[in-house]
């Protein structure tokens, strides 16, 4: 554990009942150890980004407070979205899934590891990452990016709607 930090959780999903799954996932959180759910955007419905045959996704973000650093809250999510039947054995890159969770910001640290960037390397390029995060963080940072608001500002959000 280290010292308390807020980071930025996305959440989606789009098998099964999302907007339950990720309610639940958003406590399982709050019990995670160290960690408090500080805040929990709405829950938004949103076309499916980079692979766009399948079912639109519901989205979220959650700001936590954490005294998890990055692998071990890494791990953790990774733990939480298996129990609530994510198989990545079974699944294609960008695929339907029942649970994603990915940690979008954390504090303003920048880690590039394998299998753990953070900010998460997208976050600028994605609406359903974007929208969830304003209305929790209105005022966010992207560490090497500058304001979340103004990577949203040239983006079109007509197709991101709370549920
Ligand atoms: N996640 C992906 C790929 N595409 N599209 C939407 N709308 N929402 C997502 O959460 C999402 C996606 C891979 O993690
Ligand atoms: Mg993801
Ligand atoms: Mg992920």
């Amino acid at each position: 554990m280290t010292e308390p930090v807020v980071a930025a959780i996305g959440l989606g999903g789009n098998v099964g009942d999302a907007a339950a799954t990720l309610r639940q996932a958003a406590q399982a959180l709050d019990a995670l150890p160290g960690t408090r759910l500080l805040r929990l955007s709405r829950l938004y419905r949103t076309p499916a980004w980079g692979v766009e045959d399948q079912p639109d996704f519901v989205n979220a973000v959650a700001l936590v407070q954490t005294a998890l650093a990055p692998r071990p809250l890494l791990e953790a999510l990774l733990e939480v979205e298996r129990r609530f039947g994510r198989d990545r054995a079974r699944e294609r890159r960008w695929g339907p899934r029942t649970l994603d969770l990915d940690v979008l910001l954390y504090g303003a640290q920048v880690v590039d590891e394998p299998g753990l960037q953070l900010p998460h390397p997208r976050l600028h390029l994605r609406a359903f990452a974007l929208a969830p995060l304003l209305e929790v963080a209105p005022d966010a940072e992207i560490p090497g990016f500058g304001p979340a608001r103004n990577a949203a500002s040239a983006m079109d959000m007509s197709n991101i709607h709370p549920l």
